[in-house]
C-alpha cells in the first residue's frame, strides 16, 4: 500500500515579510500549504521549523568583521551568512500564525547545533547526523512525499534532495514555495537541481 506525506517546510515568521530574512511573498505560501493539508492527498502531515540557538554560526553577528551574504567555513563547509533569524523562542521563530498546524502530526526542529547549519529537514548540512524526519516517515510507512514551503533555494531544495536520496519518491509543490533568490537565478537553478536528483516539480 503507498503512504503520502506533506512535508511543510519552515512557513516562519522570520521567512515571510517583515521578517528578519524574509522571503519575497513568502507569505502567499501558506494559503496553499492550507489547501494541500485539506486536499484530503495526505495520509501524514509534518512540518519542519528552522531552530537556531542565539549566536548560531550561520549569523553574520557570530562572526566579527563579517556581514550577512559573506561566506565562512562552518563545520568543516562552506556557510552562507544570515541576518540572525528564527531564534528558538522569538516571535520570528513561530510558524506563521495563519498557517493551519492542528493536523501536523510531528514537527522536527532543525538548525539547533550552532557548529553547523541544517538547510535539509532530514539531515545537517555535512550529512553528520540525521533530524530523525527520514527514520520517522519511513516508520510510518510512508514511501511518498510532496514539499511545500520556505525557502525553494535552500530548506525546500535541500529537504527534497535529501528524500529523494532517503528512497521516498519525491515531489515539490512549486507554487507552494518561494525562493530567497540572492542571485535571481538561483531558484531557477534549485528547481534543476531538484529534478537532477530525480524530484518531481508539480
Ligand atoms: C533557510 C536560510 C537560512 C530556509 C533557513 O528555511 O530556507 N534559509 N536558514
Ligand atoms: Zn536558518
Amino acid at each position: 500500500m503507498s503512504k503520502k506525506a506533506l512535508i511543510i517546510v519552515d512557513v516562519q515568521n522570520d521567512f515571510c515579510p517583515g521578517g528578519a530574512l524574509a522571503v519575497p511573498d513568502g507569505h502567499l505560501v501558506v494559503p496553499i500549504i492550507n489547501e494541500l493539508q485539506d486536499s484530503g492527498k495526505y495520509d501524514l502531515i509534518v512540518a519542519t521549523q528552522d531552530w537556531h540557538p542565539q549566536g548560531h554560526g550561520s549569523f553574520a553577528s557570530a562572526h566579527e568583521g563579517k556581514k550577512p551574504g559573506d561566506i565562512v567555513r562552518l563545520g568543516g563547509l562552506p556557510q552562507i551568512l544570515w541576518p540572525d533569524h528564527c531564534v528558538q523562542h522569538t516571535p520570528g521563530a513561530e510558524f506563521v500564525s495563519t498557517l493551519k498546524t492542528d493536523d501536523i502530526a510531528k514537527i522536527v526542529q532543525k538548525g539547533t547545533d550552532p557548529e553547523i547549519d541544517s538547510y535539509s529537514g532530514l539531515n545537517d548540512n555535512g550529512h553528520k547526523k540525521s533530524t530523525g524526519l527520514g527514520e520517522y516517515l519511513e516508520a510510518e510507512g510512508v514511501n511518498e512525499v510532496d514539499i511545500a514551503g520556505l525557502a525553494t533555494d535552500y530548506c525546500v531544495k535541500f529537504t527534497a534532495i535529501d528524500a529523494a536520496k532517503f528512497g521516498f519518491k519525491t515531489s515539490v509543490v512549486v507554487g507552494g514555495c518561494r525562493g530567497v533568490n540572492l542571485v535571481p537565478s538561483d531558484v531557477d537553478n534549485a528547481l534543476r537541481s531538484m529534478r537532477m536528483a530525480g524530484v518531481t516539480l508539480i
